[in-house]
């Protein structure tokens, strides 16, 4: 009874203090859930990054959770913009792209710079001001120098250039294009790589993602920038995709950017559908996203995949393409969709969704010693949730409950019922909640059937 005391005390001791313990715990648990494999995780064993774009201010709650726990890159959507960080000449606003950053870090996760050159979202004292060459030069070097610096060392990549070409293949004409001539490109890039040498820098556009004129215009610019000797590390290929549409040549056109000797990452993908979803559209949706993600795992220099957006709550498509939505791989209360599945079938994941509309109720035995055992029931809910919640079960061999914690429990009899502390009621879609207890056994401690009710 001592011995047994003392070192039940010992082994709570070495749980509460022993960092290598509570790791191997850690890692029992994520092998025991294999079907819930973050998707960070399998995309880690293929060698690639899973991204998405996020929203600072929602870096909380269900959001923040996803993002840290199924994400290792993140982008940020719109905080490193020119307009978002200089709004006013000269006064600068880091505070969500530093937010972005911070939160990176502390998920061991990598950040993707977006975007130092573009068309679009850049201040109005910028757009609206006359300038010479020599002036919007100077800017444009003291821009990228500016942001770059402020985060040197801490990004992985930068999407310098953005959408620099038409349709046909022709160099858009913007205020950069048009002030500076085609080679703001090679000197946004030589500048950037002076501020910060080992960021990866890509030029980053959008219906380029087959072979076609556009793509083929990248595809020269790349080659004529590596031949100068202009820092370039890879191309950014958008993929605001439509359902259905995943262009043929996707796999061809990563494999020809790859031979030039750079990486290629697709950094915006989403797939949208006309609205109302349902589960045909869902389905197509989630042979497409496999259809992307295959092409990238199949092509060793395809660096990895981000998702503009990983939950229909948080995407920028509804807003712009009037009647279309549901293109990314959450839907707006945060569960997963067939789309989800299937990237993680693509990563080499499980792609069987678990029971939807169920919250489920599972015992175990965490420790046992000769007269007692510590037990365990967590409560987890996938496509439901709880506001209050009570379980019970009855034990078959006299065990019985002397103590519990994060639950209310009494035992009557061989019927043991447990129901939620005054904090911990809510159980959320996609969420769980643990209860733990002691109790005494003798003979055989058989596991007993629990009824969540
Ligand atoms: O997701 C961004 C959205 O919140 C902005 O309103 C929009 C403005 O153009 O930009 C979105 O992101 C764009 C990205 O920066 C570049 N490629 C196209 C993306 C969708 O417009």
């Amino acid at each position: 009874m001592r011995t047994s005391r003392t070192s039940l005390r010992a082994r709570l001791t070495a749980l509460l203090t022993g960092g290598a313990m509570v790791g191997a715990l850690l890692a029992v648990a994520t092998t025991a859930h294999a079907a819930d494999t973050p998707l960070r995780d399998l995309a880690a064993a293929k060698g690639k990054v899973i991204g998405t774009a996020v929203t600072g201010s929602k870096l909380t709650g269900t959001y923040g959770d996803i993002a840290g726990a199924q994400f290792n890159s993140l982008t940020p959507g719109n905080a490193m913009k020119w307009e978002t960080v200089e709004p006013t000449r000269g006064t600068y606003n880091w505070a969500e792209a530093d937010q972005i950053v911070a939160f990176a870090q502390a998920h061991n996760q990598q950040v993707r710079g977006h975007t130092l050159v573009w068309h679009s979202q850049n201040p109005s004292w910028l757009t609206n001001g006359t300038w010479t060459s020599a002036q919007l030069s100077a800017l444009l070097q003291d821009h990228i120098n500016t942001e770059v610096t402020r985060y040197k060392g801490k990004l992985a990549a930068w999407d310098v250039v953005n959408e620099p070409f038409n349709e046909d293949g022709t160099y858009r004409s913007t205020l950069w294009y048009n002030g500076l001539g085609s080679d703001y490109i090679a000197q946004a890039l030589t500048w950037a790589h002076a501020a910060d040498p080992s960021a990866k820098l890509y030029i980053n556009d959008y219906n380029v993602e087959g072979v076609g004129a556009k793509s083929t215009a990248l595809y020269n610019l790349v080659k004529s920038l590596k031949e100068r000797g202009v820092p370039i590390d890879g191309v950014g290929l958008q993929a605001h995709l439509i359902l259905g549409q995943v262009p043929s040549t996707l796999q061809q056109n990563i494999q020809r950017f790859a031979d030039l000797g750079v990486d290629v990452a697709i950094t915006e993908l989403d797939i949208r559908m006309q609205l109302p979803s349902d589960s045909t559209k869902l389905a197509q949706q989630a042979a497409d996203y496999k259809s992307v993600f295959d092409a990238c795992v199949a092509v060793s220099r395809c660096y990895g995949v981000t998702v503009w957006g990983f939950t229909d709550s948080d995407s920028w498509i509804p807003d712009v393409f009037s009647g279309y939505g549901a293109a990314t791989p959450y839907d707006e209360n945060y569960v997963p969709k067939p789309a989800y599945y299937a990237i993680a079938g693509s990563l080499g994941g499980t792609t069987t969704p678990p029971p939807t509309g169920a919250c489920t109720a599972a015992y175990s035995v965490q420790s046992q010693w000769n007269t007692g055992f510590t037990g365990q029931v967590r409560i987890a809910c996938s496509g439901a949730a709880l506001s209050s919640w009570k379980v019970n079960w009855t034990y078959g061999a006299g065990q019985r409950i002397t103590q519990a914690w994060n639950a209310d429990c009494t035992q009557s009899g061989a019927v043991v019922t447990c129901a939620n502390a005054s904090y911990n009621g809510t159980v959320p879609n996609g969420g769980s909640v643990t209860f733990g207890f002691n109790a005494s056994w003798s003979g055989s401690n058989p596991v007993p059937t629990v009824t969540l009710g």
